[in-house]
This record gives C-alpha cells, structure tokens and sequence, in this order.
C-alpha cells in the first residue's frame, strides 16, 4: 500500500496536489507536511508541521507512518530567491539531499520533485526549447533546480532512487496563491480583476512564458509518477508544456468576460528574469514516453479561473 508524503502541502501546488493524492490513495495515506499550520481541507486528514531543513525530523515523520513517496514541493521561488540568494540555495538543495539521501537510506518506492522552466537561461534558444539545449541559468533559484536535477539523475543512476521530475512552467490556480515567483502576474491579474478592476503589471506587454493551468500540471504530476518504471527515460527532468502568453493576451481574453477591465505595464527586477527564461518549451519527450497531454488553453482556463474565483470570493 501505497503511504505518502506530500512536503510544502500549504503552498500553491501542495495544497491542491495533497487534495487530489488524497482522492485517489484515500486520506490516511497521505500525510500532509510544511513550515505552516494548514488551512481549509488540507487540516481533514494527516499533518506533520517539519522544516525540510532537519533530516532527523524528516526521518522521525517517514517511519512513523511508514512512508514509500514522497512528494517534495517546498522551494523559495525565482523573485523570492533573488532577496536572499545564500538562504534559498540551502533550503533549495540541502531539503533536497536530505530527501534523495533518506530515500536511499529507507528504499523508498518512489520520489518527486518539481524542477522548473527557470533551469534555462539567456543563451538558451527561446523558442520551442528542446530537452537537451544550453542551460544557463542566471537565478539562485534555477541554479539550485538545475544541481537538483543533476542530483536527481545522479541518485537514479548510482543508488537506483526512483526518483521523477517535471520542469514546470508558470502554475496557474485560484485557490491558493503563488508566493516568490515571476510568473505570479498571471495569478494575481484575476484576483484584481475581480477585486479592483484593473491590474499593474509587473512584466512588459509582449513577455511570453510557458504556463499550465493547474489541473494540467496536477494531472501530469500524476501520470508521471503513475506510469510504469521503463517508461520514464529522463531521470533529471522532463520538459513539460501547456500554453504560452504574454500579460497583454491574458488580459485581452480576461476582457472578453470582463469588458471594463483594464491592465497597466510598470515592468520591475522580474523582467530581467523573464526575459532570461523561454518563451516556449517543446515537451515532445513527455507526450511520446508517458503519454502527457494537457487539457486547458487560455481561453478554457480563463473561464475557468473567472468562474471559480468568483464564487470563492462571494
Ligand atoms: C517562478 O516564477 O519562479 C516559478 C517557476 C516558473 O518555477 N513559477
């Protein structure tokens, strides 16, 4: 039977993600970690406040509810990283190695850890970025996913740590906010057009970036760690994409259902990083060796976001 834990569950991703895992492994099997007490339905089943920081309390939490996956999400973010490059570089990778290294310890089944779009940099090709290409990156951030992954690859290869990963893009949800990331605006620019009406843009009106709808990236995180051994062949991280925008189209399609809305550009210290990062991303590995297909362009996944959020709010 399968006993996971899911760490940083409060943040964007984990709070939907434990949810979802919880549907499918039912509840008492999957234990809920972060920094943070948790809040809403994330507190209806098992929950362990742990910094990833302290092995030994990671440990302690494994065997008491016998762990075989984890699931390790908690990161400080692209934006976030830039304050404090030293800081995010050791919660980035020592949470990581002392997730790698129990894993090894303890055989665990199975790991999962997040990479990122931000693994590229300013000499990669920008457009429809391949698997393999230039990696440059020029955050603390994408630095410390870029080492992630070659330790990824290195703890497949040499201990036989099952161990899949996914580069994502900008993750798209409503429910709960990003925090730290560059790719925020596209979360932030719904909750002003509902709240306020209009948004300040922090990117530049024609900055394209790979995004995911939310649901797309819970479901490949999914399928990943669901489809069988021999068919994941990339042990650092898979390519993985959705759709690409920019502020000014996602507020263009926000119009069509908010005619009023309106959107100003005051780019910041997070346009450079943007710019640094792809406008596209080819993904082809992941849709012909796992089978990955995602669900929602921008115009199913702005209604979506619209609908949703409005009720949430009201
Ligand atoms: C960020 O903007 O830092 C993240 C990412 C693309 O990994 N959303």
């Amino acid at each position: 039977m399968n006993k996971i834990l899911v760490i940083g569950a409060c943040g964007q991703l984990g709070s939907e993600l434990t949810l979802a895992l919880r549907d499918i492994h039912s509840k008492n099997n999957v234990v809920a970690s972060d920094v943070r007490e948790p809040e809403g339905d994330l507190a209806d089943g098992p929950f362990e406040i742990l910094n990833v920081m302290n092995k030994s309390d990671l440990e302690n939490i494994i065997d008491k509810y016998s762990i075989t996956q984890i699931y390790h999400l908690a990161a400080i973010l692209s934006a976030k990283g830039e304050k404090d490059p030293k800081f995010a570089w050791d919660l980035n990778m020592n949470s990581l190695l002392n997730v790698l290294e129990l894993a090894r310890d303890k055989k665990l089944e199975k790991i999962y850890w997040p990479s990122s779009i931000a693994v590229f940099g300013p000499n990669t090709p920008s457009k429809n970025t391949p698997q393999h290409t230039v990696m440059d990156p020029n955050t603390v951030y994408g630095i410390s996913k870029l080492a992630g992954e070659r330790w990824c690859e290195y703890y497949f290869e040499k201990y036989g740590v099952d161990v899949r990963s996914l580069r994502y893009p900008g993750l798209i949800g409503y429910k709960a906010k990003p925090g730290g990331g560059t790719t925020d605006y596209a979360v932030d620019i719904f909750h002003k057009a509902l709240e306020d009406g209009t948004y300040e843009s922090f990117l530049s009106e024609d900055t394209y970036l790979p995004m995911m709808y939310m649901d797309d990236a819970i479901k490949a995180t999914i399928n990943i760690m669901e489809a069988d051994k021999e068919k994941i062949k990339i042990r650092s991280s898979y390519n993985i994409a959705a759709i690409s925008f920019s502020p000014k189209e996602i507020a263009g399609e926000i119009m069509k259902h908010l005619p009023n809305f309106s959107i100003t550009y005051n780019p910041d210290f997070r346009q450079s990083i943007a710019n640094s990062w792809p406008d596209s991303i080819d993904d082809s590995e992941a849709r012909s060796q796992w089978g990955w297909q995602h669900q929602f362009d921008l115009s199913k996944m702005t209604s979506t976001i619209l609908t949703g959020l409005k009720e949430l709010l009201n």
